[in-house]
Order: C-alpha cells, then structure tokens, then sequence
C-alpha cells in the first residue's frame, strides 16, 4: 500500500516511524510519501496562503500550489484522493476495510481556514472526518487513516487474524489479563487460569456482549 501525503508540515508524520507502522514502513509492506505543499509555492517567501475572497478571517490554501504539489505525484490517476475535512463523512472500521483494498491513497491535509474550494472539487475523491470535532490541521487525521488502514495490510500485524478483533463482529472487545494472578487483592478470573479453551472461548464472548450492552449498545442495533 503506497500512502501519498500532501501536507505544510510533514514533520507531524514522524510518529509513524515507531512501533507497528514503523516496522511495516522497514519491511516495505507500506510506503509514506510525505509532500510539502510549501515546495510548491512560486512565491520568494514560499508563501502557500491568502486572505479569503469576501472577507472574513484567517488565511486559506491557494489551489494552484496544492494543485501542483499534487500534480507531481506520478500515477495519481489510479489513486483515490481522500481530503481530511470536518465536513467529510464519518471514519469507522467498515469504510477503513474498503480503503485497505486501494492500492494508493493520496491524503490531502488542510490547515488554516482550509483549502481553496475550486482544487477540492478539481482533485478529491473522497472527504472524510475523523470524528465531531475540530482541529487545528488534518494531520492527525491523516495519520488515524494510515495507522487504521494499514492493520488491514497483510503482514503487519504479527498476531493471528485481524478479524478475531473488536469491531470486526460489531462487537467490543472482551477485557484482558496478565500476571500477577493477584492484585491489589483482585484475582484474574478462575476460567482464564482453567486451561479449558472451550469455557475460555465462552466466556470472552460472554463478555464481549455484556461488555458491548453497557458501553456502547448503539453497536447491537
Ligand atoms: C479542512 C478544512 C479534519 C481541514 C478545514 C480536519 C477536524 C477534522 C481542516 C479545516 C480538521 C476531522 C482548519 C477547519 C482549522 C477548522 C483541518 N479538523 N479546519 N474531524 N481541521 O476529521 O479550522
């Protein structure tokens, strides 16, 4: 999977080169390619912005820089561009299983007041939001994308199936334990020291359900 990024600060990108997706980076099973829209600017101060037409405040990313930081990734035409935006429809593990079946994606990250419309509708595929929230730039977004899709990426995860995970039955996880078998008074339940993998298997998806009906029942309907 090759992931382009499009972004005026590609240094944010540098907490991919730990842990999971680091190694997965190493192994060459993904590729980041970090795109400074800045080095496309044809301004002597290497200027990206300006003031929005009707007024108004903050800056907004002029589309011809985007639009040619953009145009200097090679084989852009078999990529979907995906825009991190507020506006865009909402991430869940559903639509980041579709995305790990692309074979390029190109993140297109916006900051300030956002992007000159004409170079959204011109290049973006896709808009999609992370969540109801606002932030500051798209980057932590885009690196959610990468770090979720990525997981789907044959060899990346080390452990067993993806599939056995939370989510993947619509249903949340069952809880963990590890040594000690006692803490602070508390013993890990009997059944997970038993041996008994049929009465283990049980009771994890016992949990899973009880666990899914008091946290988060909106995932049972
Ligand atoms: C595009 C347009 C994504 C991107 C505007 C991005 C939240 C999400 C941004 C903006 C984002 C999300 C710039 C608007 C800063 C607010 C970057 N915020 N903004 N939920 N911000 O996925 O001002």
């Amino acid at each position: 999977m090759k992931f382009d990024v499009l972004t005026l600060f590609p240094e944010m990108f540098k907490s991919l080169d730990e842990s999971i997706i680091g190694r997965a980076k190493e192994k060459g099973l993904i590729e980041i390619n970090l795109i400074n829209i800045r080095d496309f600017s044809k301004d002597k101060h290497k200027k990206v912005d300006d003031t929005p037409y009707g007024g108004g405040a903050g800056m907004v990313i002029r589309p011809d820089v985007v639009y040619d930081a953009y145009s200097s990734i090679k084989d852009s035409k078999n990529a979907k561009v995906i825009f991190l935006s507020p506006q865009g429809k909402l991430l869940n593990q559903e639509k980041v299983k579709e995305l790990s079946k692309e074979e390029h994606l190109i993140l297109l990250c916006g900051h300030y007041e956002g992007i000159d419309q004409r170079v959204i509708d011109e290049i973006v595929d896709e808009e999609i939001s992370i969540g109801d929230y606002v932030l500051t730039g798209g980057e932590l977004p885009a690196m959610v994308v990468i770090d979720s899709v990525s997981r789907y990426i044959d060899g990346v995860l080390s452990n067993e199936s993806i599939e056995e995970e939370s989510f993947s039955n619509n249903l949340l996880e069952y809880p963990q334990y590890t040594r000690p078998e006692e803490f602070n008074g508390k013993k890990v339940p009997e059944v997970l020291v038993s041996g008994h993998h049929e009465n283990i298997k049980k009771w994890r998806d016992e949990k899973s359900l009880e666990i899914t009906k008091i946290k988060r029942p909106d995932l049972l309907k």
